[in-house]
């Protein structure tokens, strides 16, 4: 069985999360999410997002093709938790092209394009200016 593991935050989830998702189940059989918590979010933005981790996690793993969630505590983990899960390939979207390419003695590394014009941040400015 061929295990694909993939990390992200996934505030605010949105199509483009959906896409990553489906896209890198498609790359196995089994596909493992690294959640970031709170703190590695506060520590990385220096805010909280704005679901907490446990309503992330739900969200996260409520989605069809995800079949195993967890929290991801710090982004220097990574090579442990691929070792862990004995993950053949670790997804990232592109965003992160070429961060994580060390991680190659552990699995192979691949980014997949983001999906164009949608972002959680752009989503909470949005919110931010209706005029309610
Ligand atoms: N994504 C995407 N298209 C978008 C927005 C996000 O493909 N329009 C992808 C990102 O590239 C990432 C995943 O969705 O692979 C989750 O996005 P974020 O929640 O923004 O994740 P991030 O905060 O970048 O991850 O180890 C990494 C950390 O967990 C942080």
């Amino acid at each position: 069985m061929k295990k694909v593991v993939t990390f992200g935050t996934f505030d605010v989830f949105h199509v483009g999360h959906v896409n990553i998702l489906e896209r890198a189940h498609e790359l196995g059989d089994y596909l493992i999410v690294g959640v970031s918590s709170d703190a590695l979010n506060f520590s990385k933005k220096g805010r909280y997002p704005i679901f907490s981790q446990e309503q992330r996690l739900r969200m996260v793993n409520a989605i069809h093709c995800v079949d195993e969630v967890f929290v991801e505590e710090s982004l220097e983990l990574k090579g442990e938790y691929l070792q862990q899960f004995n993950a053949d390939v670790l997804v990232m979207g592109d965003d992160w092209e070429g961060k994580f390419d060390h991680f190659s003695k552990y699995a192979e590394v691949k980014y997949l394009p983001r999906t164009k014009d949608i972002s959680t941040s752009e989503i909470i400015d949005t919110i931010r200016k209706l005029d309610m």
